[in-house]
């Protein structure tokens, strides 16, 4: 039987931070409720001198209704007892963007083609997941290949969140925005 307990969602054994490095690019995500980013979502991840994982993040967003920008997202990454589990404090380069601190957890990777992370910001009692969001990561902009994506499909199961996720589309609108 199926468990959506998010303290069972399993997530990537042996992490290990320097090999994730390096640029991800959005190829699909789940949205949580409330502002998101919308496309051309584009993740850097860098491991500092300190060993403790920071990461940028461009997307594209809509303020006021019909202003259209790029955000430029950075994110410190605080460990856990798993080294799979991050809590992310996010904030934006600009004041009007949002901030906060999220779960940030690495589902899966393989390290050289994708990546599924998780993040729950709200629990219902029985343990299940209220508000969450997801992204699947490529390391090719132009996305995933099939066994890939097998596996990509497979876990988006196991978190209770199977035909929720949107395609990211590239367009190239935050390198000139
Ligand atoms: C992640 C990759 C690792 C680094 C970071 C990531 C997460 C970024 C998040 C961004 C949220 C942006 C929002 C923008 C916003 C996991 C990709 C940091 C969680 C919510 C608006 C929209 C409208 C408005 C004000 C602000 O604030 N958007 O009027």
């Amino acid at each position: 039987e199926k468990n959506c307990r998010v303290d069972n969602f399993e997530v990537m054994k042996d992490f290990n931070k320097e090999r994730y490095a390096g640029v991800w690019y959005a190829v699909a995500k789940k949205d949580p409720e409330g502002l998101f980013l919308l496309d051309n979502i584009v993740a850097n991840f860098k491991i500092e001198d300190n060993g403790k994982m920071t990461a940028t993040a461009k997307g594209r967003v809509r303020i006021l209704d019909k202003l259209e920008l790029c955000a430029n997202m950075v994110g410190t990454f605080i460990e856990t007892n798993d080294p799979a589990k991050y809590r992310m404090k996010y904030h934006g380069a600009l004041a009007i963007l949002e901030r906060g601190l999220d779960d940030h957890w690495v589902v899966d990777t393989d390290y050289t083609t994708y990546a599924i992370t998780y993040a729950c910001r709200r629990r219902n009692l029985d343990g299940t997941c209220r508000d969450s969001y997801s992204f699947v990561f490529s390391r090719d902009i132009n996305g995933l290949p099939s066994e890939s994506q097998r596996i990509v499909r497979r876990r988006q199961e196991q978190l209770c969140l199977d035909r929720k996720y949107r395609v990211v589309v590239h367009n190239g609108y935050c390198e000139t925005n």
